[in-house]
C-alpha cells in the first residue's frame, strides 16, 4: 500500500481486533476470501439496474456475480426473491418500507428501548419522519408476548408489523406472529403485512437452529456482516414473487444508485461458506459460548437476561452499582469490547443505560470454546467487581486471544 499513514492504521487496527476480545454481538471476522472480493477490481464498475438490464455496456461478468449471490442467497434462505443490492441494513428497510408503504401508514413496532433498531421508528431516522410508527411493549417479563401484539394490532390497525431486533436475547415466534397478524386481519379493514428485520439472527436462520421467518413473513431485511459473517451490506428476501418487482425499484433507483459489486461478490462468497456444514457447527458453538457465559455470570450471582441465541444483556446497574458506559469503558480497559445498551424498564438515558449487551459470534469465529467463554465470564465478573487487578486481567485476556486465530488469515470452507 502506497499511503503510508492508512497502512499504518489498518496495521494498528488488526493488532486491535487481534489483542482483544470481540464480544459486540453485532460484530464478526469475514474471512480472507470475503476480503479479497470485497477489495477487488469490481469496485471499478457501474453496474446500475439489475443483471441482463442494466443501464451501462460491460456488465456481463457482475451480472455473472450477482446472479450467483441471488441464487446463493435463496438457497440459503429457502426463499423465491433475493435482492442482494442493499448497501446496510438501514437501507434495506427503507426499501422495504417504500415497497410495502405509503408515506404516513401506520407501522407497528417493539418499543425501541427493548432492542428495536434506529430504522424502526426512531424519532431521529428517517422512518419516523416518513412513516407513523406506534410501538408495542414486551411483557412485565421481558419477553415477547403474543397476547399483547394481538391487542396492539387490535387497537392500532396497521398496515405493517415489524418484528426483528438488536438486542432481544430470547427466541422469537414467527409463526405465532403470522396466526395472530392473520387472526387480526380476518376483521380488520387495513389489511396487516409482515416485515422481519432478521440483521442479528441471519446466522442462526441459516445454520437451521431456530424459526425461518421467510416462512411467514411478506418481506424479511437482513445484513449480511453479523452472525452471517460476511462483509458489510444489506439484503432483502421474500417468498412473495408478486412483490419482487416493487422490491427491486424501491432499492434501485428508488433509494441507491449503482450497485457495489464488488461487495456483491463477496456476498456470495459468505453464503457459500454459510451453506457448509462447517458453518452449522460454528452456528452451534456460538449459541453453547453465549449460553455459557451468561450462566456463569448467574453462578457468580449477576443478573443476566439468560438467552437462545447469540447475545444477552447484563444488568451492570444493579450487579455492579455502574452504568453501562462505565462498565463498558472499564472492560475496554483490559482488552474486552462490549456495548452499553438499554435494558427492559430502563430508567437511564441511551448514552449512559443500565446494561451491557455481550455476544459470542466474533469471538467463536476465532475459536473461542465453552471453557473460554466461561473463562471470559469470570474476567468480565473480576474487571466490574473489581475483584482483581486490571493489569491481571489484561495479560489473561491477551493471553486468551493470542492463542486464537488470526483475523487476517481466517478462511472458511467453501462446499460446492
Ligand atoms: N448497530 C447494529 C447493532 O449493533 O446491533 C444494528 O444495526
Amino acid at each position: 500500500m502506497n499511503d503510508q499513514a492508512i497502512a499504518h492504521f489498518l496495521a494498528l487496527e488488526a493488532k486491535r481486533q487481534n489483542d482483544g476480545i470481540e464480544l459486540i454481538a453485532s460484530e464478526n471476522y469475514p474471512s480472507r476470501s470475503v476480503r479479497e472480493a470485497q477489495g477487488s477490481i469490481l469496485t471499478a464498475k457501474y453496474a446500475e439496474g439489475y443483471p441482463h438490464r442494466r443501464y451501462y455496456g460491460g456488465c456481463e461478468v457482475v451480472d455473472a456475480v450477482e446472479d450467483l449471490a441471488i441464487e446463493r442467497a435463496k438457497k440459503l434462505f429457502s426463499c423465491a426473491y433475493a435482492n442482494v443490492q442493499p448497501h446496510s441494513g438501514s437501507q434495506a428497510n427503507a426499501a422495504a418500507y417504500h415497497a410495502l408503504l405509503q408515506p404516513g401508514e401506520k407501522v407497528l413496532s417493539l418499543v425501541l428501548n427493548d432492542g428495536g433498531h434506529l430504522t424502526h421508528g426512531s424519532p431521529v431516522s428517517f422512518s419516523s419522519a416518513t412513516y407513523d410508527f406506534v410501538f408495542y411493549p414486551l411483557n412485565a417479563n421481558g419477553h415477547l408476548d403474543l397476547a399483547i401484539i394481538s391487542r396492539w394490532l387490535d387497537q392500532e390497525n396497521p398496515r405493517l408489523f415489524l418484528a426483528g431486533y438488536s438486542a432481544y436475547p430470547y427466541a422469537i415466534d414467527f409463526q405465532g406472529m403470522r396466526e395472530v397478524i392473520d387472526s387480526h386481519n380476518k376483521h380488520s379493514q387495513v389489511p396487516c403485512l409482515f416485515m422481519v428485520d432478521m440483521a442479528h439472527i441471519a446466522g442462526i436462520v441459516a445454520a437451521g437452529l431456530c424459526q425461518n421467518p421467510l416462512k411467514y413473513a411478506d418481506i424479511v431485511t437482513s445484513t449480511t456482516h453479523k452472525t452471517l459473517r460476511g462483509p458489510r451490506g444489506g439484503l432483502i428476501l421474500s417468498n412473495r414473487l408478486d412483490l419482487a418487482k416493487k422490491i427491486d425499484s424501491a432499492v434501485f433507483p428508488y433509494t441507491q444508485g449503482g450497485p457495489l459489486e464488488h461487495v456483491i461478490a463477496a456476498k456470495a462468497i459468505a453464503f457459500q461458506e454459510d451453506l457448509s456444514s462447517a458453518f452449522v457447527t460454528y452456528m452451534k458453538q456460538v449459541l453453547i459460548n453465549t449460553k455459557a457465559c451468561n450462566d456463569e455470570l448467574v453462578r457468580r450471582g449477576r443478573i443476566v437476561s439468560g438467552t437462545d441465541n447469540h447475545l444477552f444483556l447484563l444488568n451492570v446497574l444493579d450487579s455492579y452499582g455502574l452504568t453501562g458506559k462505565e462498565a463498558q469503558q472499564s472492560l475496554e480497559l483490559i482488552g474486552i469490547t462490549t456495548n452499553k445498551n438499554m435494558i427492559h424498564g430502563d430508567r437511564l438515558k441511551p448514552n449512559e443505560t443500565s446494561g451491557l449487551r455481550i455476544g459470542f459470534a466474533a469471538a467463536t469465529t476465532r475459536g473461542c470454546n465453552q471453557e473460554e467463554a466461561i473463562r471470559i465470564a469470570d474476567l468480565i465478573d473480576d474487571c466490574l467487581s473489581k475483584a482483581k487487578p486490571f493489569e491481571t486481567l489484561t495479560k489473561e485476556v491477551h493471553a486468551i486471544a493470542s492463542s486464537w486465530k488470526d483475523v487476517m488469515t481466517l478462511d472458511f470452507p467453501i462446499e460446492e
